[in-house]
């Protein structure tokens, strides 16, 4: 028997050392299991509230195809939480707790939920800029350590292409439209500019988890990294709509071939993140009343499962 075979940390190190997958039923430490459950737990909860600000538009979207593309995106989103708390499930917590502890306040989703949708343009401006933000972290995210939520990712960052492209798309039609148009092209992209960099998480050195996550490789890179990431890919797709990007202080540097760009507003993002943005207790309320309204849909499946499985036995018998 070789020394890793009796030495479960160990086996553990070594998956994580050769950038292998972590599986449900290996070993892994206490921490990196509620790690794993935390980070999982936001996504998919941000996945479930981020239908909110979208759903909000699908009544008044302006034609029936941007009706349909609209439907069919927030679905996507609902699709998204349910293969992630599939993976968070893998590490021995369910559903029905999740959503308790989301309920309850004491997990988390994005703070980029917590901000009204305005007007139609804002749904462009959500496409294009929180799901552009979000592939760039969930591209990271299909490399990550631990194999359930690696997967889920490589699904998901295909749909969130599409979801990136149909907002761009959106924004390229208006600004190709009226005046007016045009100015709730820019209105909203103001409005959508700074929380979009705030989605990214808090700055380096105020990050409590990144250390620890780095070192399980479950984030390959830092939340700064990211952000930057997303700054020099997303600069030009303005300047090609022809939209102005609300910070005084933005400036190619040609030295580190990154855009420069200006303080994010973190007063602003704490105060969201503890439950005081603009939407904040709207969308948890909404959020419980879905989940109490649905209760009877939850009974009448499981009592159809036992039902189900009675029916089988009586069968074998
Ligand atoms: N909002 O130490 P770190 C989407 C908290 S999906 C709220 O840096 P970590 C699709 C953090 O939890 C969007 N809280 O933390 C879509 C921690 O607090 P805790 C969601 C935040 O985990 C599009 C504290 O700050 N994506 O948009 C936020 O290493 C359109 C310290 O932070 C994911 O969840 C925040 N933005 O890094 C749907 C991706 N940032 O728990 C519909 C997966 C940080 O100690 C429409 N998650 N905090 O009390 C991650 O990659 C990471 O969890 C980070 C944060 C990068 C978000």
């Amino acid at each position: 028997m070789t020394r890793t075979e009796v030495d479960p940390q160990a086996r553990f190190d070594e998956i994580i050392e050769a950038g292998e997958k972590v599986e449900p039923r290996d070993w892994m430490p206490e921490a990196y299991r509620k790690t794993m459950i935390r980070q999982i737990a936001q996504h998919a909860h941000s996945e479930v509230i981020g239908q909110q600000p979208e759903g909000n538009w699908i009544t008044r979207a302006p034609s029936l195809a941007r009706k349909a593309i609209l439907i069919a995106k927030v679905q996507d989103e609902a699709g998204h939480g349910l293969y992630l708390y599939s993976a968070a499930e893998t590490l021995g917590v369910s559903r029905h707790e999740l959503n308790e502890m989301l309920h309850s306040g004491r997990q988390k989703y994005s703070s980029i939920f917590n901000y009204p949708t305005l007007s139609w343009a804002d749904i462009g401006a959500i496409g294009w800029l929180v799901d552009g933000a979000a592939i760039t972290n969930q591209v990271m995210l299909t490399r990550t350590s631990y194999g359930p939520y690696s997967r889920a990712m490589i699904r998901i960052c295909k749909e969130e292409s599409f979801h990136q492209r149909q907002g761009y798309e959106i924004m390229l039609a208006l600004v190709n439209g009226t005046e007016q148009q045009k100015a709730i092209a820019q209105d909203a992209f103001e409005r959508w500019w700074w929380p979009s960099l705030a989605m990214f998480g808090p700055p380096d050195d105020q990050s409590t988890h990144t250390e620890q996550s780095q070192a399980w490789g479950i984030k390959l890179e830092t939340n700064d990294e990211l952000r930057q990431k997303f700054v020099d890919m997303t600069v030009p797709q303005a300047d090609y709509l022809g939209l102005t990007v609300p910070d005084p202080e933005l400036r190619y540097d040609e030295d580190s071939g990154h855009y420069h760009f200006g303080e994010i507003d973190w007063d602003d993002f704490w105060q969201v993140v503890k439950g005081n943005g603009p939407c904040n207790r709207e969308r948890i309320a909404h959020k419980t009343k879905a989940w109490d309204d649905g209760a009877w849909v939850r009974e009448a499946a499981l009592a159809h499962a036992a039902k189900q499985a009675n029916n089988s036995k009586g069968a074998e018998k």
